[in-house]
């Protein structure tokens, strides 16, 4: 084979193996049968995948005295920064044992990046104002994805292959069993479904910004 040939053919099974991923639509309700939005889905399998590609860094933004959003998904090793868009200062922190770090008072630009390098969820808060909270699920795998209003996550380009997929939410009551899906087909859409026994979000007070000091 020429090289030309070779560089063709090489394409050709890259377009090839891109259109035989599969996609996985996850449909999440709570107790009462109503959609569950911020649910965390993410799916497990043996197959290689690229652990050291980069990912873009997300950001977790501070807004009208809340993190926005409120629960976020990222794959172990993604960056992360925490820009405050409040006319008031922030000190950004968590406990949790997969990440805890502290970003004290500032306003503007996220002072830092944080690298979020192990799975686990990451529950944050603001130690200036404690009706702040927010998740960040630190996920093992690049094919994960949220639920929205409609209960709905789309998880793409999924190789074929066997894989458990998961689910989490920060108000769940007790655990939840992954469901096994087999893509065998090319380019096939699967579905899965959960229940997830779990109360909405309790708004909080939230002083008015003109009655903060920070
Ligand atoms: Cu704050």
């Amino acid at each position: 084979m020429s090289r030309l040939a070779a560089i063709a053919f090489s394409s050709l099974v890259l377009a090839v193996s891109h259109a035989g991923a599969a996609t996985l639509q996850v449909q999440v309700k709570d107790a009462a049968g109503k959609p569950l939005a911020d649910t965390v889905v993410y799916a497990i399998s043996g197959a290689p995948f690229d652990a050291r590609k980069p990912r873009a860094p997300v950001a977790v933004e501070q807004v009208d005295r809340e993190f926005v959003p409120y629960v976020t998904v990222i794959q172990a090793g993604t960056t992360v920064t925490f820009p405050n868009r409040d006319p008031i200062l922030h000190h950004v922190y968590s406990f949790s044992p997969a990440k805890p770090f502290e970003i004290k008072l500032y306003t503007g630009k996220s002072p830092v990046e944080v690298v979020f390098d192990k799975p686990g969820v990451v529950t944050l808060g603001c130690n200036i104002h404690d009706w702040m909270i927010g998740y960040i699920a630190v996920v093992p795998t690049p094919w994960f994805a949220k639920t929205d209003a409609a209960g709905t996550a789309i998880v793409r380009d999924l190789p074929a292959g066997a894989y458990d997929i998961h689910a989490w939410h920060p108000h769940q009551r007790g655990a939840i069993d992954p469901a096994r899906v087999t893509f065998d087909a090319a380019s096939s859409t699967h579905t899965a479904a959960f229940t997830i026994d779990a109360p909405p979000r309790k708004p909080k007070y939230k002083p008015p910004l003109d009655r903060l000091k920070y």
